[in-house]
């Protein structure tokens, strides 16, 4: 059968499914995908995702997933034993939610200004004096997003916190994803609540979590 092709960028979002990968064992290839270097954006990788974004999987039998959660999804169904997924169908979708809310609110509404606020400026408001105070806002407006999505996410975290410290319970898909924008929090200083910053110790302990990091250069 042939191995599957994991397209990625260290310290990305894709971060979070490496460590599902690894966490399941899985063979894998990866590509790395340089996003300052403009690679998603090339001709070959838009083929492959035509939304031009990390992560992608390709599947065994030539299938791309193209979205983190859709990946994460993916690996969670089939690998039932694992456990990164719950079977019972509500707790499955708390799940999902959770995931959909850290990768489509803290990081889609979130990082994305403060990372890139360019993305987010109107036609024409590029240039000109007021530019740069325009991206500082975009900045700000991503700082506070991130920080209503974080005190949210705390909550939920403090409501299992007798079930392990994981934020739907058990271990699952949703840590993974809350680890990538915990870490991210941690590397540009955003400030995190305590349950935030417990939960990422937490993931780093985790023997998966150390090898993955330092495969994508981080000591
Ligand atoms: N909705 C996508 C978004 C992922 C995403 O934004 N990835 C970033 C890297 S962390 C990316 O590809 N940025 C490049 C771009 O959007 O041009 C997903 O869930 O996978």
């Amino acid at each position: 059968m042939a191995t599957m092709q994991f397209h990625m960028t260290p310290g990305s979002c894709s971060t979070g499914i490496h460590v599902l990968l690894e966490t399941l064992e899985l063979p894998f290839e990866v590509h790395v995908v340089h996003l300052p270097a403009g690679e998603h954006r090339r001709p070959g990788y838009l083929a492959l995702n035509p939304k031009g974004t990390i992560p992608t999987l390709v599947l065994p039998d030539g299938q791309a997933l193209t979205d983190w959660l859709s990946i994460a999804w993916w690996l969670g169904r089939t690998h039932p034993r694992a456990g990164l997924l719950p079977e019972e169908p509500a707790a499955q979708a708390r799940v999902l939610a959770t995931v959909n809310h850290v990768v489509g609110t803290v990081h889609g509404q979130g990082y994305t200004r403060i990372f890139t606020p360019e993305a987010h400026l109107l036609e024409g408001d590029e240039a000109g004096p007021s530019a740069a105070a325009r991206r500082e806002r975009l900045q700000a407006r991503g700082r506070a997003l991130v920080s209503e999505g974080f005190d949210l996410l705390d909550r939920q975290l403090a409501a299992h916190a007798d079930q392990g410290g994981w934020v739907c319970g058990a271990f699952s898909i949703a840590d993974a994803a809350l680890f990538y924008t915990e870490f991210w929090a941690e590397r540009i200083g955003l400030a995190m609540p305590a349950g935030l910053a417990a939960h990422l110790a937490r993931m780093k302990a985790r023997p998966v979590v150390h090898q993955v990091l330092r495969e994508e250069g981080y000591r």
